[in-house]
């Protein structure tokens, strides 16, 4: 990580959060106006000139995953057709658009950043994940808004990029301190419904996380936790009612670890 990375973080919103996910190509106004606030009046947005601390991911809700799902792509599943692309990708920038519109207009100097453009996965599934974009906007004081998106994988044509992966991705990449994911939910929840504080390995959660229940090609709450257990450093997933207290360094939600 460079030195002005220090307190970079990393903040996913997730696409259940942000779109209605059972009606396609919905945005959740009041959901989406209630994260937009509180990211605008957090301190990771800088002032003019400065470099910003924050790098914003969205996933797919009701646009990217409705369409994916239509054609049989995922994560894994790829395709070589151009009207499954253009029809994951066209959803996912329409989304972003919103997304970037509403940070703007609340004073956040968001700007789009389309993976589809720049990242690729090899025969592997191993990605390519070029940072200098990102890492260069946010220095100069733009907020990056990256989004699950399709991009190119060897052998397969497209395969679906989940939010998580880029965030994961981005995160190592860029030695991020913070990582953060916004889900419907307020964390990880146990089989009681309490959200469980911590999570350091999947056996002792994987009775208690269940599969999404709305159409979602990369894997749920599950899914997201692997992911994160992955990663070297730490994270949380919270709640949108978490999203201004962990922008301003506390710690809602569950921890993975
Ligand atoms: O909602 C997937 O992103 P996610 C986006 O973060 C697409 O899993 C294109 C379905």
């Amino acid at each position: 990580a460079g030195a002005s990375s220090g307190d970079l973080t990393i903040l996913k919103l997730g696409g259940s959060v942000i779109t209605d996910k059972d009606a396609p190509e919905t945005v959740d106004d009041a959901a989406l106006d209630s994260v937009v606030s509180a990211i605008a009046d957090s301190e990771s947005v800088a002032g003019e000139g400065d470099a910003a601390n924050l790098i914003i991911v969205h996933g797919g809700g009701s646009f990217g995953h409705v369409h994916a799902a239509e054609h049989g792509v995922s994560t894994t599943e790829g395709t070589h057709d151009l009207e499954a692309v253009t029809a994951i990708h066209g959803a996912m920038k329409r989304l972003n658009g919103v997304v970037i519109d509403r940070l703007q207009a609340a004073g956040v100097p968001a700007v789009p950043v389309h993976p589809l453009s720049a990242v690729a996965r090899d025969a592997d599934a191993e990605l390519s994940l070029p940072t200098g974009a990102v890492d260069g906007l946010r220095t100069e004081g733009f907020v990056p808004v990256l989004h699950g998106d399709v991009i190119a994988h060897a052998g397969q044509g497209v395969t679906v990029l989940s939010g998580d992966e880029l965030v994961t991705g981005l995160a190592e990449r860029l030695g991020a301190s913070r990582v953060g994911l916004c889900s419907t939910v307020p964390g990880v929840l146990d089989s009681d419904g309490d959200v469980i504080d911590a999570i350091t390995d999947f056996e002792s959660v994987a009775a208690a996380l269940g599969d999404s229940e709305s159409t979602d090609v990369s894997g749920g709450m599950a899914g997201k936790v692997r992911e994160l257990l992955a990663l070297s450093g730490q994270a949380r997933i919270f709640g949108p009612d978490g999203v201004g207290p962990f922008l301003a360094g506390d710690a809602p939600g569950t921890l993975i670890d």
